[in-house]
């Protein structure tokens, strides 16, 4: 990251709308009339946005016969503040019948076509997991796998040197450490432990809660016919990385491995050949690999009989993930607050926590150890914060607060009011989703840099506390509908008209600012990844401007550039995959 700073046989139609690699257009101002470009499933809430027109009414007409299966009434224009734009919202729940459909407004132009089906979500999901394996380093990917995306083995980082920052007695500057594996970070080829650890926590949690959805999933990929579940195959090339970060010397976590500066532009990864440093230890990130290995070791116990078994001790593999959580948190007790400060020389993405009290990093280490271990003095400490945020890398309290919740063993008073600050945090989110002209869970200051996986975390938090604080079997159909409303944003239901994910969907992303996509010569970008979104900083527009991309408004939910130039709207992120897989995994399980 660079942030430095039918009838008419639905089966085909839909692999027609849903195929992935077919050759894309630019987004088409001309389609003003938005909706989720997967189309709406048989049973599911359907809307579409319409701007502002004096037309009463709108039509949805069958495609291949032109007939008109439905007449509904538009809502009352309303001004979306983070587009600027007045809109209409037409609502259609009551077409079921499978098929192909477009709308139809008097004096707009009728809508894209769109499909209701189900199970729309099972290749979407599959390719958003797919895309981490693109994105392994250490790895050949082969032509079997990956198609035209092939390309040879790139940072092997089996000799990595330990940076000045990083230096302690056992490992002085310039020990090399072998620390090989992990997922690239983002359109840039490192390797950052505070954005793994929400990665891979939030993946796993799609593992445990929607399980169904991913646990059978055959990825196609070099450990598919394996023993374990492809998307656990996938998540542990980058949990055996995130070891290798650990000083076994100290239990302590480097921040980071990187370069000293941003580099390859517009090269593929196996033309890199720069040094590479292990930098600086933090407590964040020690605290946040403590949260996730906790979690990671309770996953994957019931996979330890196919995985290796330490021979020195003979721990099994999950026992080895709970003491490398319980040695990052000791190191934490003994070095509480090492925000990560950036040396002179390094110039890569930094994951700073500086101005913040690290309070949500030692709630979430402390909520997953507890729930791994059943230890309560883990949370001796614990204060439940009065204003949870939504989940991001260095926001992380909620996390600990759906754990808490959700734990049978926690104390009655903490389990209380863990609850009641969930309650409180998404009752807020659902208000302004019942009040917005586009009828979703999104404010103007939700558009953040990353802003497209901002919104999914709300979408996978309103899951989450839907299942805590409802009945399971009665779900608050209010939290279902505004998840899902924001899934219809990422696919379409947005002002740009655009779904957000590499090859998903009919107006996609063809220019992600990801360096493996830029360089390969190949038109089609990488697929199954999250453009990172809208959001007003646009602090690329004065360097995209020289290449010819110029941002169409200023607008928050507008601004964004399909230019590869546009790291602050087009770039990916593997934190920012997550709460993708994790809701397209909730959808299919829904779908199925
Ligand atoms: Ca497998
Ligand atoms: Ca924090």
């Amino acid at each position: 990251m660079i942030k430095l700073v039918a009838q008419i046989c639905p089966l085909i139609v839909t692999a027609i709308l849903l195929n992935i690699g077919i050759s894309h257009a630019a987004p088409n101002k001309n389609y003003a009339i938005q909706f989720n470009q997967l189309g709406f499933g048989v049973n599911g809430t359907k809307t579409a946005v319409v701007p502002e027109t004096d037309a009463d009414n709108f039509s949805v007409i069958e495609r291949h016969t032109g007939k008109t299966v439905f007449q509904g009434k538009l809502s009352e224009a309303k001004t979306w503040e983070a587009s600027g734009d007045n809109v209409m919202l037409a609502h259609f729940d009551e077409v079921t019948q499978q098929g192909e459909y477009f709308i139809k407004v008097d004096s707009i132009p009728q809508s894209l076509p769109f499909t209701i089906s189900d199970e729309r979500y099972n290749k979407p999901l599959a390719a958003a997991i797919k895309a981490y394996f693109y994105n392994r380093s250490g790895a050949v990917i082969q032509k079997e796998f990956a198609g035209q995306y092939a390309r040879p083995a790139a940072h092997p980082d089996t000799i990595v040197y330990v940076h000045e920052s990083a230096a302690s007695k056992a490992r002085p500057v310039g020990t090399v450490i072998s620390s090989p594996k992990g997922w690239y970070d983002a359109g840039d080829y490192n390797k950052y432990i505070v954005n793994s650890n929400i990665t891979v926590y939030t993946l796993l949690a799609a593992v445990s809660e929607q399980s169904n959805a991913v646990i059978n999933l055959n990825l196609n990929i070099p450990e598919s016919g394996n023993a374990l579940p492809d998307i656990i195959d996938e998540v542990m090339w980058n949990i055996d990385w995130m070891l290798t970060m650990q000083d076994p010397n100290d239990g302590g976590l480097y921040h980071k491995l990187t370069t000293k500066r941003f580099t390859g532009d517009t090269e593929m990864p196996h033309k890199m050949d720069q040094p590479r440093y292990l930098v600086a230890k933090s407590t964040a990130a020690s605290l946040g690999f403590a949260a996730t290995m906790a979690k990671a070791s309770q996953i994957l116990a019931q996979y330890d009989q196919h995985l290796s078994i330490n021979s020195a001790n003979g721990h099994s593999y999950s026992q080895q993930l709970l003491m490398a959580a319980k040695q990052a948190w000791q190191w934490s007790l003994k070095n509480p607050a090492i925000h990560y400060q950036q040396p002179s020389d390094i110039h890569t993405g930094t994951y700073a926590t500086a101005g913040d009290d690290l309070k949500d990093e030692w709630l979430w280490a402390a909520a997953e150890l507890f729930a791994a271990t059943g230890d309560s003095e883990y949370l001796s400490k614990v204060e439940i914060p009065k204003k949870p945020r939504n989940p991001e890398w260095d926001k992380v309290e909620t996390l600990a607060l759906i754990t808490l919740a959700s734990h049978s063993d926690t104390p009655n008073t903490i389990a209380k009011e863990a609850k009641k600050q969930l309650t409180a945090l998404t009752e807020r989110w659902i208000e302004v989703g019942q009040n917005s002209a586009y009828g979703l869970a999104i404010s103007p200051n939700d558009f953040v840099w990353g802003s497209n996986s901002n919104m999914l975390n709300k979408a996978v938090t309103l899951l989450r506390v839907n299942q805590i604080i409802n009945n399971k079997d009665k779900p608050n159909s209010l939290y279902e509908k505004h998840a899902i409303a924001i899934v219809d944003y990422i696919f379409g239901r947005n002002p740009m008209g655009i779904s957000y994910v590499t090859g998903i969907g009919q107006q996609t992303p063809m220019h992600i600012h990801h360096r493996a996509s830029m360089a390969d010569g190949i038109k089609a970008p990488i697929p199954g990844f999250l453009a990172g979104g809208a959001q007003p900083g646009q602090q690329d527009a004065k360097d995209c401007k020289k290449q010819g991309g110029i941002y169409p408004s200023k607008q928050a939910a507008k601004s964004y550039l399909d230019h590869d130039c546009s790291y602050a709207s087009n770039e990916i992120a593997i934190n920012w995959n997550a709460p993708l897989v994790y809701m397209l995994a909730a959808l299919v399980n829904q779908e199925n």
